[in-house]
Order: C-alpha cells, then structure tokens, then sequence
C-alpha cells in the first residue's frame, strides 16, 4: 500500500490517541491535514440517495471515514454509541444541529456552521446531532470514531421515538461495497 497523506494522518492519529485518550491533539491534526492535502478524493464517492460513509481505516482504537454529502441530504438524529466523534469538513459547509431526547420528544438546541477545514466534536454527554450541507451544495467531511461505532441508535423527528440502527459502509479504500461490506474491511485491515 503506498503511503499517502491520510495513512500518515492515521499513523498519526493513533500515536496521539495512545498517548491521551481524550484526543487533545486531534482537531489540531485534523485541521493540519484539512488545509494542506486532498488525496482523501480517491477514496470518495457519492450517491443520489443519502449522504456515503466511506472508510479510509479501522484498527481497534478509531475508525477513520469520510462522509460525502449531496446538496439536500441530511444525516437522522443520531447518537455515537458512547464513543468520541470529530467532524473536519474538507469542501462545502456543514451544518450541525444539536438535540436532546425530551419524554415529549426531541427538543432542538444549538445550530451551527463548519466551514472548510473546521472541526466539530460531539459525544453522547453534549447531545444527539443532526449533520446536513449547506447552501444547496455538496460538501465532503472527515470523521474520526474512537472507538469504532457498528450501530447507533436515531430518533423520529416527529415522535422522538429511538431505534437502533446498523452502520454500513459505502466503500472501502475506494472500493465500493456492493456485496458485504464486513468482507472488504477484512480484506484490507484484518
Ligand atoms: N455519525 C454519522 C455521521 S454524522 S457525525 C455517521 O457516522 O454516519
Ligand atoms: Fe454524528
């Protein structure tokens, strides 16, 4: 495998969680690699239907995705299944909308815009979010799990009402999945 920017970032990433956990250093690296490179492109690719979740690496500390998005698709309200999530966006802009699940259902808290190169961080101690484009553009995003996340659970808009749901991926190293997607991450990371 040719080493590119992103593995170095990996490598990088998993140097920085080893050494804190909570992942200080992350946005900062995160940032670093948002503003300076873009080989993330061949690993992208895109739908009609929703937004991709399409995986750079997955050890047993992080997974590493990036997420594209089309103009109008808007991730569910979603939880991280107990783990740490940072969102870079690496083109367009996105918004992220926080929520809390109420017995009389979702109330919405605060939305705000990431643009190129910023850093989100959420966890389920801060809130449930929604992520969704902005200005009728696409835009492409970064995300880093630690640990891993296989499922998470998303509530009704309308109800509140909770289920938990599978997460799949897209592609794997650029490859798309169009059969089980477990047997591409077995291939490249087992
Ligand atoms: N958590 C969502 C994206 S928004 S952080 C996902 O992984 O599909
Ligand atoms: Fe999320």
């Amino acid at each position: 495998m040719n080493q590119q920017p992103i593995d170095d970032l990996c490598l990088r990433l998993a140097d920085a969680l080893k050494r804190d956990p909570r992942g200080t250093q992350v946005p900062a690296r995160l940032a670093e690699y948002a503003s300076e490179h873009d080989d993330w492109r061949s690993m992208l690719h895109f739908s009609k239907d929703s937004y991709t979740r399409n995986l750079v690496h997955r050890c047993g500390p992080f997974e590493m995705l990036l997420l594209g998005w089309g103009a109008g698709h808007e991730s569910p309200v979603h939880d991280h299944s107990g783990q740490q999530c940072w969102m870079a966006v690496l083109e367009g802009e996105l918004e992220e909308v926080h929520l809390r699940s109420t017995p009389e259902g979702l109330a919405e808290g605060r939305s705000k815009v990431f643009k190129t190169g910023e850093v989100a961080y959420i966890q389920d101690e801060i809130a449930l979010h929604l992520i969704r484009p902005r200005g009728g553009q696409p835009a492409v995003s970064l995300h880093l799990y630690a640990k891993p996340i296989d499922t998470c659970m998303t509530f009704d808009r309308v109800t509140g009402k909770p289920c938990e749901v599978p997460l799949s991926y897209h592609s794997v190293r650029g490859v798309l999945c169009e059969d089980d997607p477990a047997d591409h991450v077995r291939a490249q990371f087992a």
